[in-house]
């Protein structure tokens, strides 16, 4: 499949997704979320690929939905948004949710709506000190979707969560970090370096373990103490019967850097 609204390369093990229609903040289109899902699959299937990047091209990340192809010419039927979500938001945020390798996601500038809680569903944000999270869905009189009900609340508090939710009001990359709704925010023109560096590292890394560690702590979210303590053990079994640890512990007592290959 051609892409007309992303671009996606992959290099250094590291699959790049860049959401690319800038002049319209890289709100997603229907084509967008087409061409998302496939790059995704090729994400899967291409066993070079051990972790995903994603960004946005220009001075936004994502606005969320592209509004346009929402007008309604008077006396048209309310559409039912139930079906974008099923079909397009859902999966995608379960999709970077689930994927078997760590997903960096560089926010380069606005994430509003969607556009936030798709960054926000990513394991690793790093965000450019001028880009901001919006939670613009009340808005335009809709509730929060791709999962910020979810996320937003457990990292940053229920009273943080609703204010932002209710109000729409803008959150700084400053601010995000200092809540602990992202990693860290860095100098705009250190972002895609930082970013680029930490991807291609993960992608060096003993992916399979990372993999585990990625399903333990999004199941610790929503789990017991005695349940977590149980999962972790059920994956260290997994994890230590892979290559990447074996290899870990003969570098370590070889005084040597590790050669991880993923398996
Ligand atoms: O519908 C479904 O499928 C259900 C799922 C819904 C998920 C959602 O995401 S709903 C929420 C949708 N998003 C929004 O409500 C955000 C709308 N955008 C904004 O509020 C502002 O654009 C920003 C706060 C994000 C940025 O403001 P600013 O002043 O920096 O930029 P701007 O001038 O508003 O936008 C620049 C251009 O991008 C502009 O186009 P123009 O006039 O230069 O041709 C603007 O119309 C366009 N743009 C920005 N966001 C969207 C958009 N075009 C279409 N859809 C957008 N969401």
């Amino acid at each position: 499949m051609s892409y007309q609204t992303i671009l996606f390369s992959v290099e250094e093990g590291v699959a790049a997704l860049t959401l690319n229609r800038p002049d319209k903040l890289n709100s997603f289109t229907a084509q967008m979320h087409e061409e998302v899902r496939d790059a995704l699959k090729q994400v899967v299937r291409n066993p070079q690929v051990r972790c995903l990047l994603l960004t946005g091209a220009g001075r936004g990340f994502c606005a969320g939905q592209d509004l346009a192809d929402r007008k309604r010419a008077p006396g048209e039927p309310a559409p039912d948004l139930s079906e974008s979500i099923d079909k397009n938001y859902n999966p995608l945020v379960r999709s970077l949710h689930g994927l078997e390798t760590p997903v960096v996601c560089a926010v380069n500038g606005v994430a509003a709506g969607a556009g936030a809680n798709i960054a926000l569903a990513c394991d690793i944000v790093i965000a450019a000190r001028s880009a901001s999270f919006i939670q613009a869905f009340c808005k335009i009189g809709l509730v929060p979707d791709s999962g910020g009900t979810y996320t937003v609340p457990r990292r940053i508090g229920t009273a943080r969560a609703m204010a932002l939710a209710c109000t729409g009001e803008k959150v700084s990359a400053e601010q995000a970090e200092a809540w602990g709704l992202i990693w860290k925010c860095v100098d705009d023109d250190k972002l895609m370096g930082e970013a680029t560096t930490l991807a291609r590292q993960l992608a060096k890394g003993p992916t399979r373990g990372l993999a585990l560690i990625k399903r333990a702590i999004y199941a610790g979210e929503h789990s017991t103490f005695d349940a977590a303590l149980d999962l972790e053990r059920d994956l260290q079994r997994i994890a230590s019967r892979t290559e990447d640890y074996q290899e870990g512990v003969a570098a370590f007592i070889e005084k040597r850097a590790p050669d991880f290959k993923g398996r």
